[in-house]
């Protein structure tokens, strides 16, 4: 592990870094030979879909694309090390609890399904159809199907998502939570209503066209490297790539590509914004409006400025937003998005001057508490020029984990339509539940209510990823059983229910081979492609179980044991050959025609995105302009609080360049200059000072929220940072016990998880400097 430190990274985003970086993490888990083939299949059209992001490829038959995260996540799957028997003989789980996430991880694949004996309390091996055996018991025991709780990360296949959210609404509930209500589900909130599509409206190839690009509240130099390309390419052809962030973000800045051999030889770099403005965390709906009331203004002062057509043809609302634009000082602009009316007006003129343009955004927009409203307001912005629906403009929601929004096409979702309901009680002769179940954060407060008494995760790290570390915990352990279908150890196997299960799968690089041959799966990425995804490594133990698998031998178990309600559905023959699930998909969804053919087109094909042919599947049958009000409980309110003496800081949580969500790789943050240690806290050199504290010093940080709960986290290193005043950084999942589970954003049950308040206090306690 590198050395505790903190130092200014000058270089540009990728470059020889972003090598050194692959070289480390094969190196790391021993995968060098392996892991570097294992590399050159990713995103390939006959190799697998890179487990790292939701960023699409080049029609998956480009060359291979160099991303250096995506090759530590291909490496930290294909890694040669083992969490066997051995290990879980080894540690009781009181043991294990106590090792570090990064520890967890760091013992390598699972090999075998676990479950947990509470009088050793140790996991030990059990058999593939008892462990089903137990589940479907404690499944058919329930009173109601309701006190069932089944969670998705955005890692599964379409095919495992179907079947799972077959099986689930076959046993008799709408409970999916979802990483994405973790996530990306305020995007979905704000414009389904707003253009009759939840989804990105934008492809690659509109990147090739935008005369200006947007982006708001997004790392891609380490969340999504291979955006980087894309941006590096309209930079030099002459685009605008304008970059809203409250932090001086490397990949933002410059970027060296490291298939480029000339940037690489002569260490040159291309720089990526042509504008960046370091607004307030939080500041974005205000600087938005500050851009849109420019653009009025400038219509009105020269005329042209506004495309009239469309907005006439194909648009609601106008005056009410452009009454509301003029009503709205800009002062008060300026004070809550900590931009000045000049930067807002030089934004805005930006816009003006683009023939197209694309609007991004990250969970620096979605993870607020006006997230669905910020969104909006970018879509009026869009909206305003007539920048949806053609060639070089759209909305692009960037999504995550590499298959959340296809497991949302296939129905993952505690919120179904009923006319999917509908498709699957004719296609399956069932009759699904009609009451809507529960997200993420519902699903904590039905555990801790007791009703919430089965607890089951295809993917993920629930007791890591959720808020309210303390709460969660407490939630997990009350349950009757606890279930992780899982490919690494993490923290929700040693934070679990009464009894508890490891169930080890196929991961993504991995052939998945069935009575039929070799299987592939589909994915859809952030740009509604779907393709298939086949793996090429022998599975790291010969007792993986594929997750369609996990999934159809689970439904068979619990739906035709003892107490189940019985099926239609023929489960084990649908797994011998995937294309049997995915016909069933043709059947229920009617995007997917003709999908096995389609698919097998190496690219894939997209999905049909109504938005952007300009039909509008909204209420009105128009697209529609919403004004929203500047919020007033926002963080530059609460900079002028006082708690305990001290000033109320607004804090984000983010990601550092050496983790994949919960799963830590290393402990360095190269861009952001820390390295060997994740436990700081980025603040303004003027705040350090105000509190008179100094660089470097130890804090603890307590949440301000009066539910006479405590939330606190100790022992961070203050590290003095370009950061606008008042606001505060530091890594996820660290703090995550300080956001509190009823501080969800405003229409979307997504925790506010960039918009904490803090009171930062000398850390209590001795040793503070021992690391
Ligand atoms: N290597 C790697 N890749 C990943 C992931 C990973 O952990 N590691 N995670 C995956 C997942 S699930 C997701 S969702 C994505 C996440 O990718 P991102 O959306 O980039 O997520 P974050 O790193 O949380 O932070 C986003 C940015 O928002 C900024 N920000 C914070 N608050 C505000 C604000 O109020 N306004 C504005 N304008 N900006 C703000 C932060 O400074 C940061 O630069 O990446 C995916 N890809
Ligand atoms: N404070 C704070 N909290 C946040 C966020 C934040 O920015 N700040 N971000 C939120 C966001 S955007 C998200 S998406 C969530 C992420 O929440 P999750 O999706 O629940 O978490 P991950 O860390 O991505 O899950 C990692 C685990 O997935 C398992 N895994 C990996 N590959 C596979 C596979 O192929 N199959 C199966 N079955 N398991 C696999 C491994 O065991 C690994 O330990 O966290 C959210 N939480
Ligand atoms: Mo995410």
């Amino acid at each position: 592990m590198s050395e505790q430190k903190i130092a200014f990274y000058t270089g540009p985003a990728g470059g020889w870094g972003a090598l050194r970086g692959v070289a480390n993490a094969l190196l790391k888990q021993d995968a060098a030979v392996k892991g570097a083939k294992t590399l050159l299949s990713a995103n390939q059209p006959d190799g697998f879909d890179c487990p790292g992001c939701a960023w699409p490829d080049r029609n998956h038959h480009s060359t291979f694309e160099f991303c250096e995260n995506g090759a530590k996540a291909v490496a930290a799957e294909a890694t040669a090390r083992r969490a066997g028997p051995a290990l879980f003989a080894r540690h009781t789980v009181r043991e294990l609890a106590r090792q570090s996430d990064f520890w967890l991880e760091d013992q390598g694949r699972l090999t075998h399904p676990m479950a947990y004996d509470a009088a050793s309390d140790r996991y030990a091996p059990i058999a593939w159809d008892a462990a089903f055996a137990l589940i479907a018991r404690h499944l058919n025991a329930l009173p109601d199907p309701d006190e069932a709780i089944f969670y998705t990360s955005g890692r599964t296949s379409n095919e495992a998502a179907f079947l799972y959210q077959l099986f689930v609404r076959e046993y008799g509930t709408n409970n999916f939570p979802d990483c994405s209500n973790m996530c990306h589900e305020p995007s979905g909130a704000a414009m389904k209503p707003q253009i009759g599509v939840g989804k990105g409206t934008v492809t690659l190839d509109d990147f090739t066209r935008a005369d200006a690009i947007f982006i708001f509240g997004q790392n891609p130099g380490t969340n999504h490297p291979r955006m980087l390309g894309e941006l590096r390419a309209a930079h030099q052809r002459g685009a605008r790539i304008v970059s809203f962030n409250p932090l001086r973000e490397r990949g933002l800045q410059r970027f060296q590509d490291p298939q480029s051999k000339l940037e690489m030889a002569t260490l040159g770099a291309t720089p990526i914004s042509t504008h960046y403005f370091q607004l307030r965390v939080g500041g974005d709906l205000a600087a938005v409006k500050g851009m849109m009331k420019h653009v009025l203004e400038q219509e009105a002062a020269r005329g042209g400025v506004l495309d009239r057509a469309f907005i006439a043809e194909h648009t609601t609302g106008f005056e009410a937003l452009a009454a509301d634009l003029r009503a709205e000082p800009w002062a008060v602009l300026e004070a809550e998005s900590g931009l000045t009316e000049q930067q807002m007006r030089g934004a805005g003129e930006v816009y003006i001057g683009a023939g197209s343009a694309i609007v991004c955004w990250g969970m620096g927009i979605t993870q607020h508490p006006h997230s669905v409203a910020t969104i909006q307001m970018l879509v009026n912005l869009l909206l305003l020029r007539g920048n949806l629906g053609r060639p070089g403009a759209g909305a692009c929601p960037v999504r995550g984990h590499s298959n959340v929004q296809g497991d949302r096409t296939m129905g993952i979702w505690e919120k179904p339509p009923a006319a999917l309901l509908d498709r699957l009680r004719q296609v399956f002769g069932f009759e699904p539940p009609r009451a809507p179940g529960v997200d993420t954060v519902e699903a904590i407060r039905l555990m801790l209510a007791g009703r919430g008494r089965v607890f089951f995760a295809l993917g993920g790290n629930f007791a890591a990823a959720t808020p309210d570390t303390h709460e969660t915990w407490k939630a997990l352990r009350q349950c009757d059983l606890t279930v992780h279908v899982a490919t690494k150890l993490n923290r929700s196997h040693v934070v679990h229910g009464r009894a508890a299960l490891i169930l080890p799968c196929l991961g993504r690089t991995e052939i998945d081979l069935q009575a039929g041959g070799a299987q592939g799966v589909t994915v859809e990425d952030s740009m509604s492609m779907v393709h298939l995804s086949a793996g090429i490594n022998p599975p790291a133990s010969g007792h993986l179980l594929s997750e369609p698998a996990i999934v159809a031998r689970l439904a068979a178990a619990t739906l035709g044991g003892p107490g189940g309600r019985g099926s239609k559905t023929p489960w084990p023959w649908l797994v011998e050959d995937y294309g049997r699930i995915r016909d069933l998909i043709e059947r229920v969804f009617d995007d997917f025609e003709d999908f096995n053919a389609r698919v097998a087109v190496p690219g894939g094909f997209r999905l049909r995105n109504t938005a952007s042919e300009r039909v509008w599947a909204t209420a009105s049958g128009k697209a529609g302009f919403v004004p929203h009000a500047v919020p007033r409980d926002t963080p530059s309110h609460r900079a002028r609080q006082r708690v305990r003496g001290t000033v109320v800081f607004t804090l984000l949580t983010t990601r550092s360049h050496d983790q994949y969500n919960t799963t830590i790789y290393g402990m360095d943050d190269r861009y952001r200059g820390v390295f060997g240690q994740r436990r700081v806290v980025f603040i303004h050199p003027g705040d350090i000072r105000a509190l008179g504290l100094r660089d470097g010093a130890w804090v603890d940080l307590v949440t301000v929220w009066d539910d006479g709960q405590e939330r606190r986290a100790d022992r961070f290193r203050l590290v003095a940072y370009d950061i606008p005043r008042g606001n505060l950084a530091a890594y996820y999942p660290e703090t995550n016990p300080l956001v509190p589970l009823s501080a969800t954003a405003l229409g979307a049950g997504t925790p506010t998880s960039k918009s904490i308040p803090v009171v930062v206090l000398p850390h209590q306690g001795a040793a503070a400097d021992g690391a």
